[in-house]
C-alpha cells in the first residue's frame, strides 16, 4: 500500500498497489477549480514571458506562511486527463503521480511521472484545487491511480519506477486541504452591520450591512439605499465598528434610530450577533502623546485617494480623535470639502515632504499650480509648515518591499473595488508599488503599499471563487475608455478626476 507522508511531507516508502494500468474507469475532468472566464494564467505567463509574485509576499493571503515550502520537484497526486472514460461510470476520476516543474502564485506547472524530459503533457493547475493531493491520498481514499495512456507503454514495471521516483521526495503536507479551509475563514458574517465610507461622498461614513463574504473581502450594502454596495477587504481602513464615527468625530449619515440603538449598545456593552465588536477590525495604534500627532494645516505628500496614480501635496484639514484626521489634496476645488479623506496617523499612504523627490518618482503639483513645484517655495507661498518626518509610519516602521517590477498579481481596482484584475508591478518606491492593470492606460494605475490587502497572488480569485477581470484586449487599446477613466459628475474639478464606483 501507499503510506502517508510524514509531518514534513517527505514520502517514506511507497509500495503502490492501487495502480491500474488498464484504463477502464477513467474520466477526463478539469484539474482546476471552476473557471468563470476563459482567461488562463498559465498561457498568459507564457505569452508575456513573465513571472508571478510568490504567495509568501502577501501576508493576508491564504497559506502565505507555508507556501515557500512548495517548490519545484515536489510530488503530487493529480487528476489524469489522459485516460479513456467508461460510459457506465463517468464520475470516477483517475489520478496519477506528478511533480511540480514551476510554482507561480497559487499555480503550478506540473508534469506526470513517467514523462521524463518530455514537456508536451505539462499542465498548469491551482495547487489549492480539490483535484491536487499529497502522495498517499489516493491509496488512503481508494481512488484509482493509472498512468496517462500516452506514456503507459514507457515502463514495464511502474511500481519499481515509482518507488525510485517517489521515495524520499517531498510532497504536500498531509493536512494541506484542512489548512486551506482554515486559512479561508473570516470572522465577518453576512448581515453584520458596520460603518463604511460613502463612496459618493468620501468625507462621509454611512451604515452598511454585509451581504457577501468572499476570500476575506466583504460586499457591504449601504443601508437605506437599495442596490448600492461597496467591496472592501475585512482589514480595510474604510470600515469601522458601529459607533466609531461618533467616537472619533467623523461625519456620519445615519438615522436617529441607528444613533440611539448604537448609544444603547455602547452603554450596555451588549452586542447583538449582527454587530461586530472593535476586535473584528484592523486595530490601529493608539496615538496619545500630543507631540506624536499631526496638526491642522501641516503639509505632506499623499497618494490621492480619488486618483491613486498620483502622489500629491496635501494638507491636514481637521484633526479627529485617536490619531485620525481628515486630509485634503492641495488644489482641490471642491468647496464643500466632500473630497476630504480620513486617514489614521499610522497610514502607509502618507509621506513626509520630498518623499517623491528622494525616491525619484513624480509628485503631481496642486491642480492649477504655476511654475516649477518646490516644497521650500510652496511652504512660503502658502505660509504653511510641513509635518515632521518622524510622525510618519513609513519612517517609524521601515518594511522590506519584496516585489520586483514585472511581477504579475491579481489586484483590486480601488476605484471600482468590485473588480479584481490581472495586473503587473510597474514600479517600486520605498514601501510603495505602482500597480498597472494589464491592457489599461496609465491613468488607471495605482500606488499602493506593498502590504496592502488589495493585491493577491495569481490564482487567488480561482481559489476563493471570485471573478477575475482579464486584461483589456489589445484591439480596444486605443479607445478613450482604456486610456482615461470616464469623467464622473462628483469628481474634483481636474480633467482627470474620478470617484469610486
Ligand atoms: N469603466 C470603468 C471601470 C474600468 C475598470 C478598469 N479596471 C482596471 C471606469 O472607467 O471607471
Amino acid at each position: 500500500m501507499l503510506t502517508t507522508p510524514d509531518e514534513t511531507g517527505t514520502i517514506p516508502f511507497v509500495i503502490p498497489n492501487n495502480i491500474n494500468s488498464s484504463h477502464t474507469n477513467g474520466h477526463t475532468a478539469s484539474t482546476t477549480l471552476p473557471d468563470t472566464t476563459t482567461f488562463n494564467w498559465g498561457n498568459y505567463l507564457k505569452t508575456t514571458d513573465s513571472h508571478a509574485a510568490p504567495v509568501s509576499y502577501f501576508c493576508h493571503a491564504p497559506l502565505y506562511d507555508m507556501w515557500s515550502q512548495l517548490t519545484s520537484g515536489m510530488k503530487l497526486e493529480v487528476i489524469n486527463t489522459d485516460c479513456s472514460s467508461n460510459s457506465n461510470d463517468t464520475k470516477e476520476k483517475v489520478f496519477w503521480f506528478a511533480y511540480i516543474v514551476r510554482v507561480e502564485g497559487y499555480l503550478a506547472l506540473v508534469r506526470y511521472e513517467g514523462c521524463g524530459e518530455d514537456s508536451s503533457m505539462d499542465f498548469w493547475c491551482n495547487l489549492c484545487s480539490k483535484d491536487v493531493h499529497c502522495v498517499g491520498w489516493c491509496g488512503q481514499n481508494g481512488v484509482k491511480l493509472a498512468p496517462p495512456r500516452s506514456i503507459e507503454h514507457r515502463q514495464t514495471d511502474w511500481k519499481t519506477f515509482l518507488i525510485n521516483k517517489l521515495v524520499g521526495s517531498k510532497t504536500l503536507p498531509d493536512n494541506f486541504r484542512h489548512k486551506i479551509q482554515s486559512s479561508l475563514r473570516c470572522s465577518f458574517k453576512k448581515n453584520m452591520i458596520v460603518e463604511v465610507i460613502d463612496k459618493y461622498r468620501v468625507s462621509n461614513m454611512r451604515v452598511g450591512k454585509i451581504s457577501e463574504v468572499i476570500g476575506g473581502r466583504l460586499r457591504i450594502n449601504y443601508e437605506n439605499t437599495t442596490g448600492e454596495h461597496f467591496w472592501v477587504h475585512h482589514t480595510s481602513e474604510l470600515i469601522h465598528p458601529v459607533g466609531w464615527s461618533h467616537e472619533i468625530g467623523h461625519e456620519l449619515e445615519a438615522t436617529e434610530e441607528y444613533r440611539s440603538e448604537i448609544a444603547k449598545i455602547l452603554e450596555t456593552n451588549l452586542y447583538p450577533a449582527t454587530i461586530p465588536t472593535a476586535d473584528y477590525f484592523c486595530n490601529v495604534e493608539k496615538i496619545s502623546k500630543i507631540d506624536e500627532q499631526f496638526k491642522e494645516g501641516q503639509k505632506l505628500e499623499a497618494v490621492d485617494p480619488l486618483e491613486m496614480s498620483r502622489i500629491c501635496p496635501a494638507t491636514i484639514g481637521k484633526v479627529l480623535k485617536d490619531g485620525y484626521f481628515m486630509l485634503s489634496i492641495d488644489g482641490s476645488s471642491v468647496e464643500d470639502r466632500s473630497d476630504w479623506f480620513c486617514y489614521h496617523s499610522s497610514s502607509r499612504l502618507i509621506f513626509p515632504i520630498n518623499f517623491c523627490k528622494i525616491n525619484k518618482i513624480p509628485l503631481s503639483p496642486p491642480i492649477g499650480y504655476r511654475g516649477d513645484f518646490q516644497w521650500d517655495k510652496y511652504l512660503l507661498e502658502t505660509n504653511s509648515v510641513y509635518a515632521p518626518k518622524d510622525l510618519f509610519q513609513i519612517i517609524k516602521k521601515k518594511t522590506i518591499n519584496p516585489f520586483f517590477v514585472g511581477m504579475k498579481v491579481e489586484a483590486v481596482d480601488m476605484m471600482a473595488p468590485h473588480l479584481v484584475c490581472v495586473a503587473t508591478i510597474a514600479e517600486l518606491a520605498d514601501s510603495l508599488i505602482r500597480v498597472h492593470f494589464d491592457g489599461w492606460g496609465e491613468d488607471f494605475e495605482q500606488w499602493i503599499d506593498c502590504q496592502s490587502p488589495n493585491i493577491y497572488p495569481i490564482g487567488w480569485c480561482e481559489l476563493v471563487g471570485y471573478k477575475l477581470e482579464p486584461p483589456k484586449p489589445p484591439e480596444q487599446e486605443n479607445s478613450e475608455s482604456t486610456k482615461t477613466r470616464a469623467k464622473k459628475p462628483t469628481n474634483r474639478k481636474s480633467n482627470k478626476r474620478k470617484r469610486i464606483t
